[in-house]
């Protein structure tokens, strides 16, 4: 196993070896697999925690300050930032890293931004895998920050237990940016930036908001998948000031509240049902993928059958109908 020595130091805490095993697994998801076989049983123990909002909301600002109270209950903790947008890691990333690494000592903290890079299996697929290796390495809580762009942040959540969205006083634009998906998912909404003015504003429009998603939901008889999660759990609400760490004694303990409530009804078992299967589907669709591509490049079938569509005497579906058959997985 080439990465035998990298994972026995993960295993022993080192944070150089977590650094080079995340890289791995982003970039190779050949890697990723032979990482994953050996580690998937030392993981589990990390609460994971998802963090999203607007461009400038105030992510890295409030998880900065999640982070010292949490160091200060003599936890380690993981950051991963993701940047679904963003091709590159570009300069805000790295200054973000930068700006949230100047709070911590550094022993109990890990920082890692990720970007889309085109990841081999998607970049939902390189922050499930560093978030395992994050656990692995020991990590208490793992932190996921990522900016709010709809369904990326559904994928990148799926593993997540608690999802915080982050809104700020003002703009009516970013409730309607959660309607369009990320509601669902959606935990507890902080309010940050609570010395501008509007925050109590801001609270009234989504508890209104919660409301009417609330009725939406008993009446259509929901059979979402999530739909169990939200149901027993009505959303709450805080605000905060990020800058000075004002009410963040509420937030933790609304992430505590609801740490408890998925481990006492019991939807935390289900829900890793839930997730275990949607991270199959993500790896099964890559590989399948993969094979798909290599039969279309390579089988001598192909040609033909192609040739027949462009004859009209097959059509696109019945082709793949065909090709389905050679991959013998009907
Ligand atoms: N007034 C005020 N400013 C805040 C508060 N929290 C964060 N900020 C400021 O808001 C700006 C953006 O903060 P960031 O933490 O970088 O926001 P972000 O959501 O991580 O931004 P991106 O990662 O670029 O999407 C910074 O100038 C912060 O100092 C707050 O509670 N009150
Ligand atoms: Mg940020």
């Amino acid at each position: 196993m080439p990465y035998s020595d990298l994972i026995e130091k993960l295993l022993e805490g080192n944070t150089r070896a977590a650094a080079r095993l995340i890289t791995l697994v982003e970039n190779d998801i050949e890697a990723a697999e032979e990482i994953v076989n050996v580690i998937y049983k030392n993981t589990g123990k990390a609460y994971i925690l998802g963090v999203t909002g607007a461009p400038g909301s105030g992510k890295s600002t409030f998880i900065s300050n999640l982070t010292k109270f949490f160091v200060k209950q003599g936890k380690k903790i993981g950051i991963i930032c993701v940047d679904p947008s963003s091709p590159l890691t570009g300069g805000a990333l790295l200054g973000d890293r930068i700006r949230m690494k100047e709070n911590f000592s550094l022993d109990n903290v890990f920082i890692r931004s990720m970007a889309n890079r085109g990841q081999l299996g998607g970049l939902a697929r390189a922050t499930e895998d560093s978030i395992k290796i994050l656990d692995a390495y020991g990590c208490d809580v793992v932190i996921v920050e990522t900016v709010g762009v709809g369904q990326s942040e559904v994928d990148i959540f799926k593993s997540a237990h608690t999802v915080v969205v982050l809104l700020v006083p003002g703009l009516g634009d970013d409730i309607q940016a959660i309607k369009a998906g990320i509601m669902e998912i959606t935990d507890i909404f902080v309010v940050n930036k609570m010395d501008l003015s509007g925050a109590d504003k801001k609270v009234a429009e989504i508890t209104q908001m919660l409301e009417l998603d609330m009725n939406y939901k008993y009446k259509s008889n929901n059979t979402d998948e999530n739909y169990a999660k939200i149901a027993n759990w009505t959303p709450k609400i805080a605000k905060v000031n990020s800058k000075t760490s004002e009410n963040f004694e509420e937030v933790i303990e609304l992430i505590e509240e609801h740490k408890k409530f998925l481990e006492e009804s019991g939807i935390i078992a289900n829900y890793q049902v839930n997730r275990i299967k949607s991270e199959i589907l993500q790896i099964l669709k890559h590989k399948i993928t993969k094979k798909v591509e290599g039969l279309i490049s390579s089988n001598s079938d192909i040609d033909e059958y192609i040739r027949l569509v462009m004859d009209k005497s097959l059509d696109p579906y019945s082709m793949a109908n065909l090709i389905i058959k050679l991959l013998g997985i009907e």
